[in-house]
C-alpha cells in the first residue's frame, strides 16, 4: 500500500510542502491527507490521530509513522533507495545533509519575516538584518553549491534531491516578496519553478481559497 502523506494548506504550509516535493520529484507514489490548519479544535483532532506532535507533515507507512519534515526525507530516502534522494558520493551527501539540517533548523528571521504565502501580491516588504543575513546566506549556499556540482545538473547537487526539497519554498519566498538576488540564485529559482512537481504544488495552492489570517503578511 501506497505511503499517506498528512500536510496541511498547500497556499502556507512549507513544512509539508518539502516531504511532497521530495516524493512527488522522484515518482514515488502516496496518497495525500489534507487537513486544512489552524480551523479549530476539530482539524486540530485530525493532526493528533496520525501524529502526537499535533503538526503536519507526518508520513504514514504501514504500522510506521514519521513526522517532522527533515525525518519524512530521510525515512522516504531509505524506504525508496531507487529515488537517489541523497547524493550517491559520501561527501557531498554530507554536505547535502548539513544544508538541508541548517534549513531545518535555522532562518528564523526570514521565515518570520516572509511566511510562505502563494497568494500574496508578489511586492517587498521591510525586512531586519537578520532576515537579510538568512537572505544572504541561502544565497551563498546555492551558489556554492552550484559551483561544486553544476557540471552534473541544474539542482544543487546536479540531480534532484533531499537538499532541493528543504529550500524549495524558499524560492516561493524570494518571489513573493521581491527578493533581489545574485545571477546564480536566480538560476537555481528558475530550475526549481520549472520542476514539475513544484508546479503542480504551486498551481493546487493557488486554487485553495481557505485563508488563515494568522499567516497573513503585508
Ligand atoms: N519542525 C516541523 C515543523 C512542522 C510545523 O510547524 N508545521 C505547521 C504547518 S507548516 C503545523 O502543523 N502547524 C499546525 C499547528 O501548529 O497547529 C517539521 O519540520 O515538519
Amino acid at each position: 500500500m501506497a505511503p499517506k502523506l498528512v500536510i496541511g494548506n498547500k497556499n502556507y504550509s512549507s513544512w509539508s510542502m518539502r516531504p511532497w516535493i521530495a516524493l512527488r520529484a522522484t515518482n514515488i507514489a502516496f496518497e495525500e491527507v489534507f487537513i486544512p490548519l489552524y480551523t479549530g479544535a476539530a482539524d486540530k483532532e485530525k493532526i493528533l490521530s496520525f501524529s502526537r506532535s499535533g503538526k503536519v507533515p507526518a508520513l504514514v507507512d504501514g504500522d510506521v509513522t514519521v513526522w517532522d519534515s527533515l525525518a519524512i526525507i530521510e525515512y522516504v530516502a531509505e524506504r525508496f533507495p531507487e529515488a537517489r534522494l541523497w547524493p550517491q558520493d559520501r561527501a557531498s551527501r554530507a554536505h547535502a545533509r548539513s544544508i538541508s539540517a541548517e534549513m531545518h533548523s535555522g532562518f528564523m528571521a526570514l521565515r518570520n519575516e516572509c511566511g510562505m504565502n502563494l497568494h500574496r501580491p508578489v511586492k517587498p516588504v521591510a525586512l531586519s538584518d537578520d532576515a537579510r543575513a538568512n537572505i544572504a546566506r541561502v544565497q551563498q549556499i546555492w551558489t556554492e553549491c552550484r559551483q561544486r556540482y553544476g557540471k552534473a545538473g541544474p539542482f544543487l547537487f546536479g540531480a534532484f534531491s533531499g537538499a532541493d526539497a528543504m529550500y524549495a519554498p524558499v524560492v516561493h519566498r524570494f518571489r513573493t516578496y521581491a527578493i533581489e538576488v545574485v545571477p546564480e540564485a536566480q538560476a537555481y529559482m528558475e530550475t526549481m519553478t520549472a520542476l514539475p512537481a513544484f508546479q503542480e504544488w504551486t498551481r493546487a495552492g493557488l486554487a485553495e481559497t481557505l485563508v488563515i489570517e494568522q499567516l497573513e503578511t503585508d
